[in-house]
């Protein structure tokens, strides 16, 4: 049975569902035991880490790059690190992945669900605030996603229940020898 550290890195839009799956999957982790697992989702690493940051290119880059550093300290030290943001930028992905990489395995999971499905539930209000401007370069509405386009998994959320997502999930991590 393989000890060595890793990162689940999920990806989507706001409300794609993300932060629900995340800790389904963090639910079996822990019941497996083995190794500490730990939970980076975007709201708390906002509250907790990245306060004083917004949403411009280089805000988001800086809360990504920073949410990379602790994941790849967690993945250094032998545990699983379990990652939530939105994360939109290819490139600040594959910089991740790299810092990662250096120490144990990186998995991206691309949470896929569709802007119109995110926009049609908007469990939060946020895509009416930001179609009416309310709030400024929304993911989706008026601001970017780089669509993933080699995640070791992706998610068909429409189709399938959170319980049967992160359970693909634990799948693919047996496949890949991680758990
Ligand atoms: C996207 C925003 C924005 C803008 C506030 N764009 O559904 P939520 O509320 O809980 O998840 C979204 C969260 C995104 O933060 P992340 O740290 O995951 O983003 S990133 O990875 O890009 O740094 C949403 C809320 O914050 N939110 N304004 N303009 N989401």
């Amino acid at each position: 049975r393989s000890q060595q550290g890793f990162t689940v890195f999920f990806t989507g839009f706001s409300g794609s569902g993300k932060s629900t799956i995340a800790n389904a999957l963090m639910v079996k982790l822990m019941e497996m035991g083995g190794r500490p697992v730990t939970l980076l989702d975007g709201d708390i690493v906002r509250k907790n880490l990245s306060s004083e940051l917004g949403f411009s290119k280089e805000h988001r880059d800086l809360n990504i790059r920073r949410i990379g550093y602790v994941a790849s300290e967690i993945t250094k030290n032998g545990g699983i690190a379990i990652c939530a943001p939105i994360a939109p930028y290819a490139t600040t992905r594959r910089a991740v992945r790299e810092d990662v990489e250096a120490f144990g395995a990186f998995v991206e999971v691309h949470v896929a669900t569709s802007l119109e499905e995110c926009e049609r539930r908007d469990r939060k209000g946020l895509y009416k605030l930001a179609r009416e401007g309310k709030i400024k370069e929304f993911t989706g509405i008026s601001d970017p996603y780089d669509v993933p386009a080699n995640p070791e998994l992706s998610l068909d959320t429409e189709n399938t229940e959170v319980d049967h997502c992160a359970h693909q999930v634990l799948l693919k991590l047996e496949q890949m020898g991680l758990v």
